[in-house]
């Protein structure tokens, strides 16, 4: 097909294979135990991922879609971009939105797509560049906590992070992420954040709690991800899919919980784990914001909160933040 422009880059070298036995034998051997979120997204992780994105209780996807379609003109003409960035991709349907109002002004340039998943990022990056002709597509295969500069430097940038997926950080975590966000992109580029609200505990508990069951599944997979990758013998079987609000810290916690006394080996790892029923695995936090929870994480960052777009219901935000001119004292 002549004209698709698209080409994949990866972070990811010869290096890799050791650095994801060491992360996982940090993570495992520590009390409480925890896996990194980023080992969810396999093939098939990220393929339930796109089914959870379906259910009836996950509203969070289709509210944000609906919202995006609703702004994705007024963000363009806010920030009047003529290259996209989009952070954790994934099958990538969102940008669409955004890159058909970029079309439409009449600023289509180029694209970026940062995702972990290869075989996701490049079904994106093809099918991207065969939908919007005169578009070039880049994709680079990593992760936003290790990866971002990779992006290089900004200029006409709008950046995007949807699903609320900034939510998996602690919010600990997040000024940093934002500073080193803000380093890739000039001043008044902007960065479209999805984040899920707080709301009714109900509401929240069901959205990780299906009763198709594929959050469990989702959960549970991402043992056969660790079996793959470091050649460990987790049974996903015995351990069941637990998924609560923490109120104090206002986010949603996943674990993964051992139904009977096992073993597992991780010979990658050099890790040899016994579980006895009721041992915990955190595999996940989903943290839930107000807009004053979240612009509070803002100072420092260099940067700052242009608009805040809801919903009707108060579901779920998008925050278009701004980069900071570089007058005004933030560090570059
Ligand atoms: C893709 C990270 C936004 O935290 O809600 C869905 C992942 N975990 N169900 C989220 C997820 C359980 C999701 N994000």
């Amino acid at each position: 097909m002549p004209g698709a422009l698209y080409r994949i880059e990866s972070a990811r070298g010869e290096g890799e294979p050791a650095r994801v036995a060491e992360e996982i034998r940090e993570s495992l051997s520590s009390q409480p135990r925890w896996l990194p979120f980023k080992y969810f997204y396999d093939d098939r992780g990220s393929r339930l991922f796109e089914d959870i994105t379906a259910l009836p209780e996950y509203y969070q996807t289709r509210t944000e879609e609906r919202l995006l379609a609703t702004i994705a003109a007024d963000v363009v003409d806010r920030v009047r971009p003529a290259e996209l960035v989009e952070l954790g991709s994934g099958a990538g349907r969102k940008i669409r939105l955004l890159l058909a109002a970029m079309a439409r002004a009449g600023r289509l340039g180029s694209c970026v797509l940062l995702d972990i998943n290869p075989h996701f990022l490049t079904g994106s990056a093809r099918s991207l560049a065969t939908d919007f002709p005169g578009l070039s597509v880049r994709g680079v295969v990593g992760d936003f906590l290790d990866d971002l500069a990779l992006l290089g430097p900004g200029g006409g940038r709008l950046a995007v992070f949807f699903a609320g997926t900034i939510g998996n950080l602690h919010p600990a975590q997040v000024p940093a992420f934002l500073t080193r966000m803000a380093a890739q992109l000039a001043p008044r580029d902007g960065f479209l954040v999805g984040l899920d609200l707080v709301k009714d505990v109900s509401r929240l508990e069901a959205a990780y709690n299906d009763g198709a069951g594929v959050t469990a599944e989702f959960n549970r997979n991402i043992l056969r991800a660790v079996n793959e990758r470091l050649g460990a013998d987790f049974d996903p079987e015995a351990f069941e899919h637990v998924a609560f609000y923490d109120a104090a810290n206002a986010w949603i916690e996943m674990r993964l919980r051992a139904l009977r006394p096992q073993r597992v080996r991780i010979p990658a790892a050099c890790l040899d784990l016994a579980f006895e029923p009721g041992d915990e695995i955190r595999t996940e936090i989903s943290c839930k914001y107000t807009r004053t929870s979240f612009e509070a994480l803002l100072p420092q960052t260099g940067l700052e909160l242009e608009h805040w777009y809801t919903d009707p219901e108060n579901l779920f935000a998008l925050a278009l933040l701004r980069r900071r001119t570089s007058d005004d004292g933030t560090p570059r």
